[in-house]
């Protein structure tokens, strides 16, 4: 992701922690359960368990043709924007505040959207790679951190105590961008990949493998 891929707009991100937490994934053509996390990144659909928002029901997230659906009972709580190529989607508490978060990484156009900055001019148009962090409350999917255009495209990412200080890290798989045209870019599938550790900190996530 690069040292500052972490940071959105002028703000850098640094650092963060977690506790660890068991979600209980099902992944579609295995038999049987897996740990977290779960990746979707490789066009296979991906179907995970967990009760995010603690309310003893169990929600279920269903990734299938990078369109991501989040289901309670017969209610669906959210999906992914139909303009999003979702990749990959990870649960646990991946900013150790205690509470489970969905994470995913999804290719769309631009940075922003709607809330871009006052000090952004022009058009905000590159497709490119993204981090997203959410949090379920009150049966809403809400956005808790969001990265700006990935400087080097996510192929995986796990939540899970890496060093074993108790709180959690995101190992994340990482590649190299392919220029399609113009802004527009893809993973490029023949280039080397690198393991990155990153930290939750209050502002954001911060590098801690490799230094
Ligand atoms: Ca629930
Ligand atoms: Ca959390
Ligand atoms: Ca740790």
């Amino acid at each position: 992701m690069g040292s500052d891929l972490f940071s959105t707009g002028m703000v850098k991100k640094t650092r963060v922690y977690c506790g660890v937490i068991l979600v209980i994934l099902a992944v579609i053509g295995f038999s049987g359960f897996v740990g977290f996390p779960a990746s979707g990144g490789n066009d296979f659909p991906v179907q995970a368990a967990a009760d995010l928002d603690g309310d003893g029901i169990t929600e279920e997230y269903s990734l299938v043709d990078h369109c991501l659906t989040v289901r309670e009972g017969d209610e669906e709580l959210w999906r992914s924007p139909r303009d999003w190529r979702v990749d990959t989607l990870a649960l646990g508490d991946a900013d150790n505040d205690g509470t489970l978060n969905m994470v995913i990484t999804l290719w769309k156009k631009g940075s922003f959207g709607a809330l871009k900055p006052f000090w952004l001019t022009g058009e905000d148009t590159g497709y490119k790679n993204h981090l997203f962090v959410y949090g379920l409350k009150d049966k809403t999917m809400k956005q808790a951190w969001c990265s700006s255009d990935l400087d080097q495209p996510i192929i995986s990412l796990t939540i899970r105590d890496w060093d074993g200080d108790g709180l959690n890290e995101l190992v994340v798989e990482e590649g190299q961008y392919r220029r399609i045209d113009g802004e527009e870019y893809t993973l490029n599938t023949h280039s080397q990949v690198r393991t990155t550790v990153w930290r939750w900190d209050e502002w954001g996530f911060g590098l801690i493998s490799p230094l």
